[in-house]
């Protein structure tokens, strides 16, 4: 038997061998829309996931399935370019097997990117907004056991507060992670505005779980790419969220290096 962090483990062993580094300093996942973000950064490596232990290549359009190592400043930081989302029914561990190599690869600071659903109509489709605190409507978790950990500071104030230096408009919600695959209906993106939340999507909670169990300090970032359902009388497709992507590319590239010039 192989254990979560034995294959994490493995993972960042492969990384430390494939980039010739022994440790990274930050890692990053790419989600929807954020594809682009990493490509201003000199590249030290990318790999494929199918060459990294415990990793599968990612089955969504617009997630394309590698881990790039950039040098970013003095930096060396971990570029997860697609995810493994609950949906793919690869179970939970699999959902966060890269935060935990990213643990086990020596990252003390992991910046969460989400492509999301938005409740606040003043967050037109391709406005990124700071993630300030989380829902989990996921019914599951990543951890196992007596594992009571504290999730009161689960996005990190400091690295909130230098989001906000590098671009003061940006405005902060909370995001609540449904199982997905299929979007919510109306009611339910109403249920999950009465509970609390501004954003709706189907990642990123699971994934600061389990990076709150590693001790890592967490940025998360979500880009709206589409009104929740019921709120703009349209449906939804996951072209028009492609396409959100695209049109914010540039500001989100220039959001996230700025951020992790000081993160
Ligand atoms: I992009 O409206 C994207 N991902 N659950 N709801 C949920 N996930 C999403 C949405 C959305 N848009």
């Amino acid at each position: 038997m192989t254990t979560a962090e034995e294959l994490a483990a493995q993972a960042a062993a492969a990384i430390a061998e494939r980039t010739g580094l022994e440790r990274h300093d930050i890692a990053v996942v790419l989600g929807s829309g954020w594809g682009g973000a990493a490509d201003s950064f000199p590249v030290t490596a990318d790999i494929p996931y199918e060459q990294l232990p415990g990793f599968a290549a990612s089955a969504v359009t617009g997630h394309s399935g590698s881990l790039r190592s950039c040098a970013v400043g003095d930096k060396n930081v971990l570029f997860f370019a697609g995810r493994t989302h609950y949906y793919e029914g690869r179970g939970v561990d699999a959902v966060v097997h890269g935060v935990r190599t990213a643990a086990a690869a020596g990252c003390t600071v992991l910046v969460l990117t989400n492509g999301c659903g938005g409740l606040n109509p003043d967050w037109p489709p391709g406005t990124p907004v700071i993630i300030r605190d989380h829902i989990n409507l996921t019914a599951t978790t990543p951890l196992v056991g007596a594992n009571f950990v504290d999730m009161t500071q689960t996005y990190s104030r400091r690295l909130r507060d230098i989001a906000r230096t590098v671009d003061p408009d940006l405005d902060e919600g909370v995001y609540a992670q449904f199982p997905g695959p299929q979007y919510e209906t109306p009611a339910e993106v109403r249920m999950a505005g009465i509970l609390g939340a501004d954003l709706v999507g189907m990642s990123t909670v699971l994934e600061a779980i389990a990076a709150r169990a590693a001790g890592l300090e967490i940025l998360g970032l979500s880009l709206v790419t589409n009104a929740a359902a019921g709120l703009s009388g349209e449906a939804l497709h996951h072209a028009e969220v492609l396409q959100a992507g695209k049109d914010a590319a540039t500001r989100l590239s220039d959001l996230l290096s700025r951020i992790l010039e000081q993160a």
